[in-house]
């Protein structure tokens, strides 16, 4: 018997009070565009589309400097606690939410849901981090106090109160619940971060030496059709001449073809809870491609496959 498959609760956050520059605000809007709903009807999915949260803007133009280690941490925190409680509601309707960000700050609101849904259930929960970034700052660590690179260290407990108790229970993910993949940029400091608390990563290096699927394998290790897989998709983590609308492009991502054979292998294990899907800026972007490409892989993440058998 097939499992059932949920509706996907599209949840867009247009934020980008995390980001390093303007932009990321417009992502929901260019996923809509690409068209991201009825590609997931066509592959006869009930995707229901919630619309936009709301929460403050900020002046990216004023150049505000960081207080006490961060820049805009009010206005995340408010996306968050938004993001937090649109997520829980959609787990508790029995949807899979699909959030529409946005930076990748709004990702400690997300994951806090999923991860305060799963204790409540003793489900297990494993978190995969696409990214080019480890996100593993904190304010004592980040050379420039923007919040889309520290939500990993938020959700292991180490950040402020605003962004670590979102779901009371803190932290909301210990080490072992994360791994991260396609990582090539990461502050000297975020290194012994991420190596002190024995954080799964699995690099581009990695990936160079044994190949994606072996580094899937890998990272889904455990997993489980029981397991809640939560997936945080920083679009930064492709390579930029194939997805060139991110704030923080670093060369040396996935090919087309490697994050196609990830997408594939994630939808197959069969375990996908949750997903995040972040750092789009349609400013930096050409022509909406990047957005395109994001459509294309959540199609196979939900389940599109190019294999020549029936499925
Ligand atoms: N590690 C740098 C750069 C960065 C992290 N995440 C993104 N950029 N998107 C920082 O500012 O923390
Ligand atoms: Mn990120
Ligand atoms: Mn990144």
């Amino acid at each position: 018997m097939p499992t059932p498959r949920p509706s996907i609760a599209l949840i867009g956050a247009p934020s980008d009070a995390g980001a390093n520059l303007p932009g990321t605000s417009l992502g929901p809007d260019a996923l809509r565009i690409a068209g991201i709903a009825p590609a997931l009807r066509a592959r006869g999915l009930h995707a229901i589309d919630q619309g936009n949260l709301s929460g403050p803007g900020v002046d990216h133009h004023a150049g505000h400097a960081p207080q006490q280690g961060f820049r805009h941490l009010a206005e995340v925190a408010q996306w968050n606690a938004a993001v937090c409680g649109a997520v829980a509601e959609a787990l508790a309707a029995g949807h899979l939410p699909l959030l529409l960000g946005g930076d990748h700050s709004l990702a400690v609101g997300s994951i806090s849901a999923v991860a305060r849904h799963c204790r409540q259930r003793g489900q297990r929960l494993k978190v995969l981090w696409l990214d080019a970034h480890a996100d593993a700052n904190t304010p004592a660590t980040s050379p420039s106090g923007n919040l889309h690179g520290m939500p990993v260290a938020c959700l292991l407990g180490h950040g402020p109160q605003g962004l670590t108790h979102l779901a009371e229970h803190s932290p909301a993910l210990v080490p072992a619940q994360l791994a991260l993949l396609g990582v090539r940029s990461v502050d000297a400091a975020e290194k012994r971060f991420v190596n002190a608390l024995g954080i799964e990563v699995y690099d581009m290096r990695y990936i160079d030496e044994v190949g994606m699927r072996a580094t899937m394998a890998q990272a889904l290790y455990g997993v489980d059709r029981h397991t809640h897989l939560h997936v945080s998709f920083d679009l930064d983590c492709l390579d930029p001449t194939v997805a060139p609308g991110v704030g923080t492009p670093v060369r040396g991502g996935p090919t087309y073809r490697e994050i196609q054979l990830c997408m594939e292998i994630l939808a197959d294990c069969g375990a996908l809870g949750s997903v995040d899907v972040v750092e789009l800026n349609p400013t930096r972007d050409v022509r909406n491609q990047s957005a395109e490409l994001a459509v294309d892989l959540l199609e196979s993440l939900f389940g599109k496959s190019t294999l020549m058998r029936a499925r």
